[in-house]
């Protein structure tokens, strides 16, 4: 490992403040010891983390399906950092650079990792999801070719949006989002509004998006959706209907983000013979959906898993200016105050959409 780590702008401490999930319910903030840099990684001195939907889902209930918190876990994995140190190898960055940090790295060896479709690679370690340490840290170390040099124009707060925006990047690629797409985008949270952006930077000419919650669809229609639908009712036919109306066409792609049972039956219901529909959100393991009207009409049903090579692209589209996520941050927090953080996220009182914490020494 290069030493020479501390410079003026990073008084190293010499233990980790970390937010570790200790058990249901239970976020606190421990002391760890510093980690060195193995190699092929950097060690980051952590700057921007976003909280994410499963961080919450992880604090408030131990588990995500079969994934359970078993052991203490440090959280976050929506963040950005400056190298302090690299470890032997690293040759694509230096100490000072400022990156995001794509947060899965994949075995690189199995036919998903070699075929560009690490996503689905059967051993990815992913920050924050049992048994994988998150970023939420002071100091954090991570593998140097998941981590995006960010150039001077690209915020930190940016870069940790990355990892949200890669998921809306993924989902309009498999959704086949393209110039002149007319684009129903299913819930206006977070997701749901990095979905929006990226569908319109790729050429979307309309963009539809529902949500229950009037100020998200204000939000939405502030941050460049076309159209708004206040969801009303459960029954999937009438709000296809309503949608079609208030869009003049059916959607040639849906991106549904609710997870909900009556929004994805909306989503099929909604959209034109022949499109796609990409689901998103996560709700029910199971779920009654309109098959049959999917199949007649050639509707196909995508899934996604997380994202695979869109960092670069999301990044590309923050540092252009194509597309805009700042206003996506609606609270700031230091890291010392993680669990007002948490809670602000899991109530979403005052507006809350996506809720930062920093990293760095006060
Ligand atoms: O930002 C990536 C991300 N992925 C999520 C959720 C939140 N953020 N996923 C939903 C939960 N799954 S999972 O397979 N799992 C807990 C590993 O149920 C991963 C993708
Ligand atoms: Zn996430």
């Amino acid at each position: 490992m290069q030493r020479s780590m501390a410079t003026t702008k990073d008084k190293m401490e010499k233990t980790n403040l970390c937010s570790v999930l200790k058990g249901v319910g239970d976020l606190q903030m421990e002391e760890r010891p510093l980690p060195t840099p193995k190699p092929g990684e950097v060690l980051l001195a952590m700057q921007s983390v976003g909280i994410c939907g499963s961080d919450v889902h992880y604090w408030v209930h131990g588990r995500i399906g079969d994934f359970i918190v078993r052991e203490p876990m440090v959280m976050g994995h929506e963040s950005s950092g400056r190298v302090l140190a690299v470890g032997d190898g690293v040759t694509n960055l230096k100490q000072g650079d400022r990156v995001a940090i794509e947060p899965g790295v994949p075995c690189r060896l199995c036919t998903f990792c070699k075929t560009g479709r690490y996503n689905l690679c059967l051993d990815m370690r992913f920050c924050a999801t049992p048994p994988v340490d998150g970023s939420l840290a002071r100091y954090y170390t991570h593998a140097a070719d998941f981590c995006y040099k960010l150039p001077d124009n690209v915020s930190y707060d940016e870069g940790a949006l990355l990892e949200p925006l890669s998921v809306g990047v993924h989902a309009c690629q498999r959704a086949g989002v393209r110039l002149g797409s007319r684009v129903l985008v299913c819930g206006a949270g977070p997701i749901g509004l990095v979905c929006m952006l990226t569908a319109k930077a790729s050429g979307a000419s309309e963009v539809i998006i529902t949500d229950i919650d009037e100020h998200r669809l204000s939000v939405a229609k502030a941050m460049g959706a076309t159209h708004t639908v206040k969801v009303n009712t459960k029954d999937g036919r009438v709000l296809a209907n309503e949608i079609r109306t208030t869009l003049g066409c059916s959607p040639d792609q849906t991106l549904e983000c609710s997870g909900v049972e009556s929004s994805i039956a909306t989503a099929i219901y909604a959209t034109k013979s022949g499109g796609v529909v990409v689901l998103i959100g996560l709700g029910a393991p199971e779920v009654k959906i309109p098959i049959v009207d999917a199949s007649v009409r050639e509707v196909d049903i995508r899934g996604i898993f997380r994202y695979a090579n869109c960092y670069p692209t999301a990044l590309e589209m923050v540092a252009s200016g194509q597309v805009n996520v700042k206003p996506l941050i609606t609270h700031n927090y230091q890291l010392e105050q993680s669990v007002d953080a948490f809670a602000r996220a899991k109530s979403g009182e005052g507006g809350a959409i996506k809720v930062m914490i920093h990293c760095g020494q006060a």
